[in-house]
């Protein structure tokens, strides 16, 4: 019977009423105005960091080419400690900046970087610390901030998934020296595709500003080597629209979390992660971990979704440091990562969006209960 039932994903991007974004369309039309720092680009990124609370923010083309700039602007060269259990963009970008990365251990209850592991890894060629907070649950940014400070480390957040996710009433992007979005279509906030840098002064915005534009400080002077990575008009404007329904959008997805929660909660072998104090989550992902208990394994479960039309995934797995570029590495062996192996061998994020009704949970959970 499933089988003539439309298909469902891992994610389906909020997107505003068409008529909403034409006299934006049309704004841009008139003034010919597409790119470069444009009016609509100046004021998403002023009403971003009202949403955010925060000063400084930069918005660039995707968030790949927003932590390549945060990367470059802290000049990080050297050893960087990062998690495996991450986007591979991740650890990407510190391959294209020249710098090396040392894998680090997860914390098996909220999949972020271990904090405890972090100092052991420590040597006098690491310059920085690059953590995820993955599926929008924060790391320990408190316990972070005293190892970078005593050992003289920078520290860049990867908050790709945490748009709109505050710890102690603070947004997330408020921690770290600097912070990334992504606005990716599979985000809880997407402009089709997008990015952000949060940093924390004027100073080191105009830096990121530079480079994100070629280096150019006006028309005849270009102070760095820099990249393009700008947004245009369009990203912008719709950006601008997007933040008009980001409110209800989470609140959607809180109610799809809640109901898979309620059904999942009593079911053998499926484990779920556990609500920290303090954090105000954006429901950005809902992962499962199929335990040995389940009657069938993490892949044939997810073979099964697959095969009735629910395309889970398995974010994230294989580790990073499972890929040819990267097992290389002392720090990818696998004795150093348990945690990462053990959860990325049985984790499965399952359908969640602002588009997922309750019967569409309902049909999910009766394939799986
Ligand atoms: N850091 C972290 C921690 C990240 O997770 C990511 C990206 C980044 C950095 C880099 O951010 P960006 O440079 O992308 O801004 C997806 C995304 O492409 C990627 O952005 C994301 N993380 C990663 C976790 O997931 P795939 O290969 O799994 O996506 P894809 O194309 O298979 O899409 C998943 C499902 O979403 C599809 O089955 C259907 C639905 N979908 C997707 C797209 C693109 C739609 O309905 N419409 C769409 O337009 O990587």
């Amino acid at each position: 019977m499933d089988s003539v039932k439309p298909p469902i994903y891992v994610t389906k991007p909020f997107l505003p009423e068409l008529s909403e974004l034409i006299p934006y369309l049309k704004q841009i039309w008139a003034s010919r105005n597409l790119t470069n720092s444009g009016p609509y680009h100046q004021e998403f990124e002023q009403e971003l960091a009202r949403y955010l609370g925060v000063q400084h923010v930069s918005v660039c083309a995707n968030a790949t080419l927003a932590l390549l700039i945060a990367l470059q602007a802290l000049r990080i060269d050297g050893e960087v400690i990062t998690t495996p259990f991450s986007f591979v963009a991740t650890s990407h970008t510190l391959i294209w900046n020249r710098a090396r990365p040392v894998f680090v251990d997860i914390d098996p209850h909220t999949l972020n970087l271990d904090p405890e592991k972090i100092e052991e890894a420590i040597t006098p060629e690491t310059t920085a610390i690059l953590p995820v907070h993955v599926y929008g649950t924060p790391c320990n940014v408190d316990r972070i901030a005293e190892i970078a400070a005593q050992r003289n480390l920078k520290v860049i957040y990867d908050a790709a998934h945490a748009f709109g996710v505050k710890y102690c009433d603070r947004n997330i992007v408020a921690y770290g020296d600097l912070s990334i979005l992504s606005f990716h279509a599979t985000k809880v906030f997407n402009t089709f595709e997008g990015g952000a840098i949060i940093s924390g002064s004027p100073e080191m915005k105009l830096h990121i500003d530079h480079l994100k534009n070629f280096g150019f400080v006006d028309e005849v002077t270009v102070i760095e080597a820099g990249i393009n990575g700008k947004m245009n008009e369009f990203q912008a404007a719709l950006g601008l629209l997007q933040l008009q329904h980001i409110g209800d959008a989470i609140a959607h997805r809180k109610r799809v979390h809640d109901h898979y929660r309620r059904i999942l909660n009593n079911c053998t072998g499926i484990s779920m992660l556990k609500p920290l104090p303090s954090v105000e989550n954006n429901y950005s992902y809902f992962p499962i971990f199929v335990n040995e208990s389940y009657r069938l394994s993490r892949d044939e479960l997810y073979s099964r979704l697959r095969d009735n039309g629910i395309f889970a995934r398995r974010y994230f797995y294989p580790l990073i440091s499972d890929f040819p570029m990267y097992r290389h590495l002392p720090s990818s062996a696998r004795t150093n990562l348990k945690v990462a192996h053990h959860t990325a061998s049985q984790v499965l994020c399952l359908p969640i969006s602002s588009m997922l009704t309750e019967q569409d949970v309902d049909r999910i959970c009766d394939l799986i209960v």
